[in-house]
């Protein structure tokens, strides 16, 4: 299998987790790709132009992370990361979208930024994504995820939000959050594939 991928996704570094966790490591190869620029695989994968995409045996392309980990789960080795039945899979499947969510927000405002020039920004639009961030945060922080036997897709969802906010926003959630921080270092102490998988610094 075929990852189209970049350290610097927070969608990526999602997959990159669960391929650890489920032990594929030696059947996925990764390529990385720069969707900022443009890539004629990437979009030959994925027309939406969005990484990361997987190119399973068949030849087929899966996108979306959400996909490719629910994917991965049912043919690695390793712990079962979204519940298959009952409550369990409903709670894991929020908890994840939660996370994507709050990826998402952060990545807009990162794209605000990065795509518009200066003077078309709309703090309004900027402030209204914070909101959304805030108010997952203090949800998170009131009620932080509980553990089970092992951490679960909603877990590492929820990391990688924390991981990216990191990586773009400064770790400026951190402050206000002491709960989630401590959340974050058990959850890199139990995945080490979080420390792995961690975006480039430079
Ligand atoms: N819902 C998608 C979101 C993927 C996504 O937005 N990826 C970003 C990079 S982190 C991307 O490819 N952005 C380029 C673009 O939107 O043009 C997923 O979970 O895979």
């Amino acid at each position: 299998m075929k990852l189209l991928s970049s350290p610097a996704s927070p969608f990526g570094r999602k997959v990159t987790m669960v391929i650890a966790m489920k032990n594929l490591q030696q059947q996925v190869e990764v390529m990385p790709v720069d969707a900022t620029r443009g890539d004629a695989t990437l979009n030959a994968a994925n027309p939406l132009g969005r990484i990361p995409a997987l190119i399973i045996a068949s030849g087929e392309a899966l996108h979306d992370s959400h996909v490719i980990c629910e994917y991965l789960d049912t043919i690695g080795s390793g712990p079962v990361l979204v519940p298959r039945a009952g409550p369990e899979r409903w709670r894991t499947l929020t908890m994840a979208s939660l996370g994507d969510g709050l990826i998402e927000q952060a990545l807009l405002q990162v794209y605000e930024g990065r795509y518009r020039p200066e003077n078309m920004r709309v703090q309004s639009w900027v402030d209204r994504l914070q909101g959304k961030i805030d108010r997952a945060l203090a949800m998170l922080e009131v009620a932080p995820p509980a553990w089970g036997a092992h951490p679960d897709y909603g877990h590492l969802t929820i990391a990688a939000a924390l991981g990216y906010m990191d990586f773009r926003h400064a770790g400026r959630w951190r402050a206000a959050h002491p709960r989630m921080v401590e959340w974050l270092a058990r959850f890199a102490s139990a995945v080490p594939a979080y420390a792995a998988s961690a975006p480039p610094t430079a």
